[in-house]
Parts: structure tokens; sequence; C-alpha cells
């Protein structure tokens, strides 16, 4: 028998990159993959490949996990259930938020976040920051100090009373972002607009589930897209703009395209696979399942989704996975009770069937090209928050995360996912592709079976974004 060369080698593969598809072998040497060619030597390791697409690991820019809340809600996913359930589902990077609570530190938030995954992710981790309160030490000392330590991309939000930052904060922090070269994520939506027409429902009775959607129309993601667009144009700093749902923000995102600004964009299996439908025809408490924000919109909408996807409107493909058990006093029945949509926890599940959603539908249902789906789900967003090339690509000398697909039938089970939230939106619907094998840092963590271990998923530092211009 030959000397093994490699730790692993990937026999046969048809690696597709965000360029290119091509045949090869990929050896894999001390978690990297330091040999990409034909008829490579030996491994210690060996995994047959021949005939099957093998991706770099899918890395979701955006979910939640374990975030404190506010109130009686709790995340039904930590850091092992949630890094669990991505690594089944082929994802082998995450990025969740450390997120400040009003009136607290922001090195404070990134501490008790530290703690919180530490001993439980099983694949790699990075952290976004939230910042909800910036104080003049956290603009001049807390946020600077942090990016440079490799927190490189922050979130703010329009929206939500507890998180929720004015225009005059807004261009403080984008201030910083431009300074200091981070990302700065905004979550758009005009928060007077919801909370007025919330109280204008609530006072017709309208709290069923579905009107939660009747609260976040298109329109106040629109005005609010529009407004993060022309704060950033003050502030000259590019911005990446989460969770775009419809037509009326693409608009927004195109007009700032084509006058020549850097704005970014991010949307999610949420805005291509459900509608607003799906969070009730009638007053039924079901709904509640798939109340995120912004809501899903209509069929037509997933059409301007799905162009969006193919003509580079959008640069990244994230889950927003925000997990909250439905039949749950901490989850979407808030105290135990059936309560009106201003009460449930905004969010749901999706770190497991991003991929082989986008997969199936996407890449096999003929609507984008393989080399798309994993710009979108892998490289970009690893260039988006400076993990490129260590992340998001299969290179040589990029961490040996690979995922080995199985073209196959199957029907999404809630039963069969392996986070801890007691349902799917996707619930009974119908794939063509599952992951056969996800590998993280060559070691296999899912095979059919779960193989991951809690704490063996590392901290990542992040570089400077590598789609920011480079700052002298
Ligand atoms: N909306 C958010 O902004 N965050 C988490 C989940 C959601 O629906
Ligand atoms: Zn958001
Ligand atoms: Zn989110």
């Amino acid at each position: 028998m030959a000397e093994a060369v490699f730790d692993l080698v990937v026999r046969q593969a048809r690696v597709a990159t965000a360029a290119d598809t091509f045949a090869a072998d990929i050896g894999v040497r001390g978690g990297r993959i330091v040999a990409i060619g034909e008829g490579l030597a030996a491994g210690s390791r060996e995994i047959d490949a021949a005939g099957r697409v093998v991706t770099p690991g899918g890395v979701d820019a955006h979910c939640h996990l374990d975030q404190p809340m506010e109130g009686p809600a709790r995340m039904a996913d930590d850091f092992l259930t949630g890094t669990r359930s991505a690594a089944c589902g082929g994802t082998t990077t995450v990025i969740p938020f450390a997120a400040q609570a009003k009136g607290q530190s922001l090195v404070a938030a990134v501490q008790d976040y530290h703690a919180r995954a530490e001993g439980k992710a099983a694949i790699d981790y990075a952290f976004h920051l939230i910042v909800s309160d910036p104080t003049p030490q956290v603009l001049q000392e807390e946020l600077p100090a942090l990016i440079a330590q490799g927190y490189t991309s922050f979130k703010v939000y329009m929206t939500y009373d507890d998180m929720k930052l004015d225009d005059g904060q807004m261009l403080d922090v984008l201030d910083v972002a431009r300074r200091h070269g981070a990302m700065a994520m905004i979550h758009a939506e005009n928060a007077d607009c919801i909370e007025w027409l919330t109280k204008r429902l609530e006072a017709a009775g309208r709290t069923a589930p579905r009107f939660h959607a009747h609260a976040r129309p298109m329109l106040v993601e629109r005005e609010a897209t529009h407004r993060a667009i022309a704060l950033s144009q003050l502030v000259d700093v590019p911005i990446l703009i989460v969770h775009v749902s419809g037509k009326e923000a693409i608009e927004q995102i195109r007009w700032a395209r084509s006058h020549g600004l850097a704005v970014f964009a991010e949307t999610c299996p949420q805005y291509l696979f459900l509608t607003a439908e799906d969070l009730g025809i009638d007053d039924s408490y079901h709904g509640a399942k798939c109340i995120c924000s912004p809501p899903p919109r209509d069929k037509s909408n997933q059409q301007f989704i799905w162009d969006g996807l193919n003509d580079g409107l959008f640069t990244v493909f994230s889950s927003d996975h925000a997990p909250f058990n439905y039949d749950d006093p901490a989850g979407k029945k808030p105290g135990g009770e059936e309560a009106a949509f201003r009460h449930i926890p905004n969010g749901i599940p999706g770190l497991e069937t991003r991929l082989p959603l986008l997969y199936s539908e996407g890449v096999l249902g003929g609507r984008i090209t393989l080399q798309k789906f994993v710009e979108l789900t892998a490289t970009s967003p690893a260039k988006a928050y400076g993990l490129h090339p260590r992340k998001g690509t299969i290179a040589i000398g990029s961490d040996a995360d690979l995922v080995v697909w199985d073209e196959h039938e199957l029907t999404v089970r809630n039963a069969q996912l392996h986070h801890a939230v007691d349902y799917t939106p996707y619930e009974g619907m119908q794939l063509k592709a599952w992951p056969a094998l996800t590998l993280s840092r060559g070691e296999v963590v899912w095979d059919g079976t779960y193989r991951g271990r809690a704490g063996r998923g590392r901290f990542l530092r992040c570089d400077a974004p590598s789609l920011l211009p480079k700052r002298s």
C-alpha cells in the first residue's frame, strides 16, 4: 500500500467554485486544502466523490443563536444545536450576532457572546456586532477597538424599540464604519410607520398573526431602504442592506447602484419560498410560525428576488435563522397563550435548509447556475465579512470545508432536522438534493448522521471585508 501523502483525499469530485466547475481530486493536510489535481497520491482517508458535485462549505452570514432577548422570549437554538443543524445542511461557517443591549457596553456584549459559543460550537464561527446604543464611549473607543480585533462588521436597526437607532445615530455609526473599514449591515424598516399601522390594526381587533404582514407592508421597507442609502451617501460609506424581501426595496438598491453607490444586498430563503399567505389566510394561529421581519411578500415578489440573485443585485444569501419554538411560552406563544401579533417573537428557523432549498430550486430547478449558488452562499459572504480565502472557496490554502452533494428526491420533515426548534416553515416541501457529506477543516461532521462535536468549532477573527475599497 502506497504511503499516505495526505490526511484526506476527496477523489474525482466535480469541484464547483464561484468561477468554474472542473473534475479533480482534493488533497487535505492539517485541515487545509494543499493540492487540487488529477490522480493525487494516497490519503490516510479517502472519500469517493465520483460523479458528485463538491462545493465549498456554506457560510451563513446572518443567523441568530442564543441571542439574549427582551421579555419572556428565548431562542430555541444555542451554539450547540444551531451549529449542529448548520453542519447537517452543508454550512461550515456561521456569523451570528453579539448584540449590545441598550445601556450595555459593546465589549461586555462580545465577552458574553464568546461565553455562549465556547465549548458548544461544532463548526467555525465569527461574530457580527449589533450596535443598539452608540454612546460616545462606543463610537470613539469600543467599536474602533473591536473592529481592529477582528469584529469587522456590525448591524444597525431602523426598527424594534430595543434596537433601533434614529437617523443621527445611524450617521454616527456609519461614520465609524467609514473611518475604520467595517461593513455596516442595515435592517431597513420604518419603525414609526409600523407602530402607527399596528395600533390601527389593534384598534380594529385585527391581531391574528397574518396582520403582522399588514403592519409591515413593502412601503415601510422601501422608505427605510431609501433612507439608509441616503444616509450612507451622506457619510460616503458602503452599506449592506440585509433581508431584502421584494420589488420595491430592490428598486431602491438598483437606483443606488445606477448612481455609483456601493450598496450591497442580502436576501433569504423565506422571500423565495414563503408568501404572506403562510402567515394565515384566516385568523388561525399557525401563521405565527412564519412571522419574521420583513415579512414574506406575494408570489410576484419571489420572481424579483430570483432575478436579483441572478443578475448580481444580491451579494449574499443567508438564512436569518432566528429560532423560536411554536408551542412554547418562551417562543411563538408568549406566556403560553395565543398572543396578538405585536407580541410574537420575530424570526423563523432556516440554518439547515438554506443550502438544500437553493440548490434544489435554484440550481436543479434551472433558475441559477452552480457558480452563482457557490458565490451567493459561500464565496461572497466570506468576502463581505473578511473571511475569504480562508473560508468560502475551494483553493490551495483554504480550510477544507467541503460539501459533497447527493441529488435525490426528498421531503423536508422537521423530525429529520437537527435544530432544537419544534417546526420548520418548509415542512412537506419536496427537494431534489441534500448534502451527502459535510467536511469542516477536513473532518466529517455530517454523512447522513451528525458526526460533529461540541466545542470543535473555532472562533474566526475577520479581516477587513475584501468587498470594501482598500484603505491606505
Ligand atoms: N427579523 C430580524 O430582524 N431579526 C431576526 C428575525 C427577524 O425576523
Ligand atoms: Zn434584521
Ligand atoms: Zn436577523
